[in-house]
C-alpha cells in the first residue's frame, strides 16, 4: 500500500475506524512483520488535514474553495484542452510521484491517460530513483523492467551496495522482514558485506562494513572485476552461451587494477582484490545496489556493473544469486511478447536535450521547461501523488517557478509543498479505502507470492479513487478535443472505467503463469507463497534472439567520462560530500503530518563525522547551515563516528515550513529540505537520473 516490502497486515476496525493494526502472523511471506509506517496508516486515514473534497483555488489567492466533482473536472479537461489546442500536446507535462506504483488500479489506469495526453512532457520519481536499474535492464535484456532480484534467503554471500534495507524495508528487493532474513543468512554461515560511506543500520549488523567514498561504486566495480578477469577467476556457468559482450568487459576491466580505483572508491586496493576472491569462491554470491547507486553522478554505470559482476561470477538466475521473478501477474511478460519492451533517447528535452526514457524525461528539466519561453514550453502540470517541490532536485527552484504555470492540476490526498500551487486539488482515497495488489511488487519479489485484499475502510464521501479521477481526466480532456487523437486510448479508458480495472487485474492474474484468479486470490486472504524465484533464461530474456548484451555500447561508451573523472580533484577546499539517509519512520515526504511518527527527537539533523567538526569548531547539536551551488539549508547537526571523513548527511522529505495551516503536524516538525540544496544540472549524464549522491557542500555555523 505504500511500501515495497508488501507485509501482510492484521486490521481490526469498529464501523469507520480503525482500532488497531499489526503484523499479519498468517501471511505466509510477511510472517507479522510490521514497522512504523504502517501502523500510521490509521492517522492518515483519520487525519483533519487530509483533503476530502475537490478544491479550488480563489483566484489568484492562497486560498482554496470546495468545488464539486462535476465542476472540478469540467474546469480541468476544459483548461487542459484548450492549453493543448493552443500551445500543442507537449504544452501539458505530467509528473507521476512514487505511491502511483503502490496502487495497482492507479498503476493500469495512468499508462491509457497518459497515452490519452500524448505529451512529451513526462516526468516520474523513477528519475529521482530506479532510472539506471531500468537502464541496464533495458539495454542487457531487452526490457526496462526486467530486474534481477537478489535471491537473499538462498544466497551465501550478499554483498549490498548503496541500500539500506533495515530501514526501507528493502527495495526493488520485496523482502518483508528482511532484518529476520538477513540473519538468517548469516546463521547458515554466509556472509553480508555492506559499502556505503555511512555505518548505516545494515552496514552495523553485517559481517563487515566498508566505507565508500560517494560515487565511487563505477571505481569499486570496474576494480573487482579486474581482479576477476586477471586472476582467472571468470566463471560463466550455464550462462555462456547465452551471453555477448564478455571480451569488450575483459579490455575495459583490464584499466582499471584495484590500485588506480583504490582512492577514487575509498577503498583500499588489498580489500578490493581480497573481496573478488571472495565473490568468486562463494558457493552463490549476489551483489545488490539501491538507491546509493543510483542517484549519482555514475548512476547509469554502476547499475551496469552490478549486473556484469553477477553475470561473469555466474550468479546471474541462478539459485543464491540475481534472479528473475514469475508474478502471477505478469506485466513485464505480457508487454514484452506486445513488442513493448520500453526506448531510450528517441527523443530529448527541450532545453537542455536530456534524453526520454521510456516516454519520461528526467525531472530535473521540469523547472527550467516551464521557465524557458519558446516553442513547446511547458504552460501547464498534472501531478498524481508526488511532492516533487520535496523529492526532486533542487526542487526550491520548482517550488519558485510552478506559480507561473497557466494552469495546474494535482490529484492528491494533501495540500502540500506541491500541491498548494495548484489550481484544482483533486482528493482520491488511500490506504485501506481501496482494494489492493501489489501488482509492480510482487515483480520484484524475492519469492514469488501474491495477496489481493478488498477495501476494509469506506473512504470519505468526498473523494474518488485513484483510477477514477486519471481515467476521467483522460477521457474528459478527449471529449473537449484535447490530448491525441487516439480512439483505441479511448475505448480502453471507458472500457475500464465501467469495468473497474479489478477485471484487469482479474485477467491478468487467469493468464499469468500461475493461473490464479481474484476469486482464488479471495480463498486466501493472509495471501499464496508461489516457491522461491527459479531459473528464468533464457526464455525471459526480452532482447533479440533472447542475448544478454554484457556490453552495451551506450553504456560501455560512459566508461570514458568515468576514467576523466579519475585523476581530476574531487573536493573543493573546505567542501564535505552531502549524502541522504531514509529513517525508519519517515516515508519520503509525506507521512510527517502523523504525530506517531514524527514525534520524539529532531530527525532532520545533518551527520557530520567529529574530525571534520573541529576542523570547523562546531559541536554536537549547533545550529548550521549547510551550503551548496544552488541553496542553502540551517539544521541542527548531529556528531557520529558512523559517518565516513569528508561526508556529511542529511535525511529528504522535511521541510514542511511552507505548509502553512494545511499539514498541521507536519509544519512543527518541518525541518529543512535537502532538495533545496541539491543542484538539478548535476546528474548522470548517461541516464539523466538525479545525481544526488556526494554533492559537494560547506557547513557553517549558522548565523
Ligand atoms: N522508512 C522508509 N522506508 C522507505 C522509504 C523511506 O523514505 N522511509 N523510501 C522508499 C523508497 S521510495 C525507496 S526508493 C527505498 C530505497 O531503499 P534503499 O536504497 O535501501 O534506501 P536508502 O536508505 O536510500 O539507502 C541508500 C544507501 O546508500 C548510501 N549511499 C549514499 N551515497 C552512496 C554512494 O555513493 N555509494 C554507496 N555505495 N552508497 C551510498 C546511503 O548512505 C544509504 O545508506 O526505500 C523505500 N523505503
Ligand atoms: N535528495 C533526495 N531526494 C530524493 C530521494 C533521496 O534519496 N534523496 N529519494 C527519491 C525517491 S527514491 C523517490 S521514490 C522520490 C519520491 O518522490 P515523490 O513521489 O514526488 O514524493 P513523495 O514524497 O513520495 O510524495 C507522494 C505524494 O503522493 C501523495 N499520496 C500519497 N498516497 C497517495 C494516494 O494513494 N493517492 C494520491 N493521489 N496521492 C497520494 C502524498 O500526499 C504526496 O503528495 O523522492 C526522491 N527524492
Ligand atoms: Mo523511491
Amino acid at each position: 500500500m505504500l511500501c515495497e516490502a508488501v507485509c501482510g497486515l492484521a486490521v481490526e476496525t469498529e464501523g469507520n475506524e480503525v482500532t488497531s493494526i499489526r503484523g499479519d502472523e498468517h501471511d505466509p511471506f510477511s510472517r507479522g512483520h510490521i514497522c512504523p509506517k504502517a501502523v500510521a496508516l490509521r492517522d492518515l486515514h483519520a487525519d483533519p488535514d487530509r483533503v476530502r473534497e475537490p478544491l479550488r483555488r480563489v483566484g489568484t489567492s492562497d486560498r482554496f474553495e470546495p468545488v464539486s466533482w462535476d465542476d472540478a473536472l469540467a474546469e480541468a479537461t476544459e483548461k487542459l484542452a484548450a492549453i493543448q489546442k493552443r500551445h500543442g500536446r507537449h504544452a501539458i507535462a505530467l509528473y507521476l510521484g512514487n505511491p502511483t506504483v503502490h496502487s495497482y488500479s492507479a498503476l493500469l489506469a495512468v499508462p491509457l491517460m497518459a497515452k490519452a495526453l500524448g505529451t512529451h512532457a513526462r516526468f516520474s520519481a523513477t528519475s529521482v530513483d530506479q532510472l539506471p536499474h531500468m537502464l541496464a535492464a533495458l539495454e542487457m535484456f531487452g526490457h526496462q523492467l526486467l530486474l534481477p532480484i537478489p535471491d537473499v534467503d538462498r544466497t551465501s554471500f550478499l554483498l549490498v551496495l548503496g541500500a539500506n534495507p533495515l530501514v526501507s524495508n528493502g527495495s526493488i528487493m520485496t523482502a518483508p522482514g528482511i532484518a529476520r532474513r538477513l540473519e538468517a543468512l548469516r546463521a547458515r554461515g554466509g556472509r553480508l558485506v555492506v559499502v556505503d560511506p555511512r555505518r548505516s543500520e545494515t552496514a552495523a549488523v553485517a559481517d563487515e562494513h566498508l566505507f565508500i567514498r560517494p560515487g565511487g561504486d563505477a571505481y569499486l566495480l570496474l576494480g573487482l572485476l579486474h581482479v576477476l578477469f586477471a586472476e582467472g577467476r571468470v566463471a560463466l556457468g550455464r550462462l555462456a552461451p547465452m551471453v555477448d559482450g564478455l571480451d569488450e568487459v575483459r579490455a575495459l576491466a583490464a584499466r582499471f587494477p584495484p590500485a588506480r580505483v583504490a582512492a577514487r572508491a575509498g577503498i583500499d586496493a588489498e580489500r578490493i582484490t581480497k573481496l573478488a576472491r571472495e565473490l568468486a569462491a562463494a558457493p552463490s554470491a549476489v551483489c545488490y545496489g539501491r538507491v546509493g547507486v543510483c542517484t549519482q553522478e555514475f548512476g547509469g554505470l554502476a547499475a551496469w556493473l552490478i549486473n556484469v559482476l553477477n553475470v561473469v561470477t555466474g550468479n546471474l538466475d541462478r539459485a543464491g544469486g540475481a534472479m528473475f521473478t514469475t508474478p502471477a501477474a505478469d506485466l513485464v511478460g505480457l508487454a514484452s511478447r506486445l513488442g513493448e519492451r520500453g526506448h531510450f533517447g528517441v527523443w530529448k528535452s527541450r532545453v537542455r536535450g536530456l534524453p526520454e526514457f521510456g516516454g519520461e524525461l528526467p525531472v530535473a528539466a521540469l523547472a527550467e521547461e516551464i521557465e524557458t519561453p519558446g516553442e513547446g514550453q511547458i504552460r501547464a502540470l498534472v501531478t498524481h501523488a508526488g511532492n516533487p517541490v520535496l523529492s526532486t532536485p533542487n526542487g526550491a527552484r520548482l517550488g519558485r517557478v510552478l506559480p507561473q504555470l497557466d494552469y495546474m492540476v494535482a490529484i492528491d490526498i494533501y495540500r502540500n509543498e506541491t500541491t498548494r500551487h495548484a489550481h484544482l486539488i483533486l482528493p482520491t482515497s488511500f490506504g485501506l479505502e481501496r482494494d489492493h495488489y501489489d501488482l509492480a511488487f510482487y515483480a520484484l519479489s524475492v519469492r514469488n507470492a501474491a495477496r489481493y485484499v478488498t477495501p476494509l475502510l469506506a473512504p470519505p464521501p468526498g473523494v474518488r479513487h485513484d483510477w477514477q479521477v486519471i481515467l476521467d481526466l483522460g477521457i474528459g480532456l478527449h471529449a473537449r478535443g484535447g490530448g491525441r487523437r487516439d480512439r483505441g486510448v479511448v475505448w480502453m479508458m471507458r472500457a475500464m472505467r465501467a469495468l473497474g480495472p479489478r477485471r484487469v487485474l482479474d485477467l491478468l492474474l487467469r493468464f499469468g503463469p500461475h493461473k490464479l484468479s481474484l476469486k482464488k486470490l479471495a480463498a486466501a486472504p493472509h495471501g499464496v507463497d508461489l516457491g522461491p524465484l527459479e531459473e528464468r533464461l533464457p526464455s525471459a530474456l526480452a532482447s533479440d534472439g533472447r542475448r544478454i548484451a554484457l556490453a552495451p555500447p551506450r553504456l560501455r561508451g560512459d566508461v570514458k567520462r568515468l576514467e576523466a573523472q579519475l585523476d581530476a580533484a574531487a573536493v573543493g577546499e573546505g567542501e564535505l560530500l552531502l549524502i541522504g539517509r531514509r529513517q525508519l519512520r519517515s516515508n519520503n515526504s509525506w507521512m510527517h503530518n502523523s504525530a506517531r511518527l514524527v514525534k520524539g527527537p529532531e530527525a532532520c539533523t545533518l551527520l557530520m563525522h567529529p574530525d571534520d567538526a573541529r576542523a570547523r569548531g562546531l559541536s554536537d547539536g549547533d545550529r548550521v547551515q549547510v551550503r551548496s551551488r544552488v541553496g542553502a539549508v540551517a539544521v541542527p547537526l548531529a556528531l557520529s563516528p558512523d559517518i565516513a571523513v569528508g561526508v556529511v548527511s542529511l535525511p529528504h522529505g522535511w521541510g514542511h515550513a511552507a505548509a502553512n495551516g494545511t499539514l498541521r503536524v507536519a509544519q512543527t516538525r518541518a525541518g529543512a529540505s535537502i532538495n533545496d540544496l541539491t543542484d538539478d544540472q548535476r546528474l548522470d549524464a548517461l541516464s539523466g537520473n538525479a545525481g544526488f549522491s556526494g554533492l559537494p557542500v560547506t557547513v557553517a555555523r549558522a548565523g
